[in-house]
């Protein structure tokens, strides 16, 4: 079913995340989105067993499982800006992993709850891991008009570069897309991303147009080596620390994942 009036209801929704706490949100359709360079290219690639990914009974690697009367999707983003980077670490206990993820869940909890019981509009909540039935959260936002993809693999915003956190929910009703935008400021950049990362995940093609059948590749040229940069991950977990107990808070370790190919973006600084 699509709603009359349904160009103002998208803008009326796009203001309702910004009113529970997103600095931006968009939508895009599911059928398009399906289609999108992620999805295309990830059965196609060795099956990543690394951080991010999660054992699932339902969804093999490789694979992912969407409702089929999803139609719309809603994409919300949270600034992470680096004089606030507790945002982004990952701490034992905290629901979403790291209390970004925290905020967005909570924005995706109340937009979907006004969606159902204000507008009747029926929503799916999307959890983070493509394995427990999540999208690919980049894909999605540049879609949906909220930026593009940079050089260093992130999804950039024209205000805030890479230092955002993405979270999306279904909806069964389909709603107009509002994007994409035409936005790339990696054309003029003489890429510092790709010279800052310990690991040197940038530093040789990993992924040809003519082997994955598609031009949007990882890291947009098929640069970026995601195994090298998981090992980066691996040993941030390695260096974590057991903070103590303060307050009413509980011990717990605390993981600060390697940002340095975001930091360095001079997008949105
Ligand atoms: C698994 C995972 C990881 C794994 C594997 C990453 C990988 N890319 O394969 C590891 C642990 C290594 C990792 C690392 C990081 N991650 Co991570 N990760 C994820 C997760 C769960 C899935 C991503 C994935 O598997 N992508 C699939 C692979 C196949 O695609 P890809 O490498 O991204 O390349 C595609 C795009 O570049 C796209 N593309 C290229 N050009 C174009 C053009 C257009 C128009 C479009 C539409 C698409 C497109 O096509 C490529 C495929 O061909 C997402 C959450 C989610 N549900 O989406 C977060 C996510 C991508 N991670 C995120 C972040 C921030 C990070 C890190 C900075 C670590 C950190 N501190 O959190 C690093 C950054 C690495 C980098 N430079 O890309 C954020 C990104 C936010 C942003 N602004 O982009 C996400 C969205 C989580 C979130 N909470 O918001 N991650
Ligand atoms: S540092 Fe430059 S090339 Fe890299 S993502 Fe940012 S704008 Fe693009
Ligand atoms: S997150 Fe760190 S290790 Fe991964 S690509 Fe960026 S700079 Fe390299």
């Amino acid at each position: 079913m699509e709603r009359t009036g349904h160009k103002e209801f998208a803008d009326e929704i796009v203001e309702k995340a910004k009113e529970l706490g997103a600095c931006l949100a968009g939508i895009t359709h599911v059928s398009e989105l399906r289609q999108s360079p992620s999805h295309v290219i990830y059965s196609k690639l060795d099956r990543f067993r690394g951080i991010g990914t999660k054992e699932s009974k339902g969804i093999a690697p490789g694979e992912f499982a969407w409702p089929q009367r999803a139609r719309s999707i809603i994409v919300l983003a949270v600034p992470h800006p680096s004089y606030k980077p507790e945002l982004d670490w990952w701490m034992e206990g905290c629901r979403g992993g790291t209390p970004g993820n925290q905020m967005l869940i909570s924005i995706n909890d109340g937009l979907s709850k006004w969606l159902e019981e204000k507008k009747t509009v029926e929503t799916k909540k999307l959890p983070y891991y493509i394995e427990q039935g999540g999208v690919f959260l980049k894909d999605a936002a540049a879609m949906a008009g909220l930026g593009c993809i940079g050089k260093n693999n992130l999804f950039l915003t024209p205000d805030l570069g890479p230092k955002v956190r993405l979270r999306a929910l279904f909806t069964y009703l389909k709603l107009p897309s509002t994007g994409p935008l035409e936005f790339d400021p990696c054309k003029e950049c003489d890429m510092p991303c790709r010279k800052v990362c310990p690991q040197d995940a940038f530093a040789s093609k990993k992924y040809s147009q003519d082997q994955m059948g598609l031009a949007d590749l990882p890291g947009r040229d098929g640069v970026y080596d995601r195994h090298l940069c998981n090992a980066q991950m691996e040993s941030d977990v390695a260096k974590s620390e057991r903070t103590a107990a303060e307050g009413g808070e509980k011990a717990g370790r605390v993981v600060r994942y390697c940002r340095r190919c975001e930091l360095v973006c001079p997008v949105g600084k």
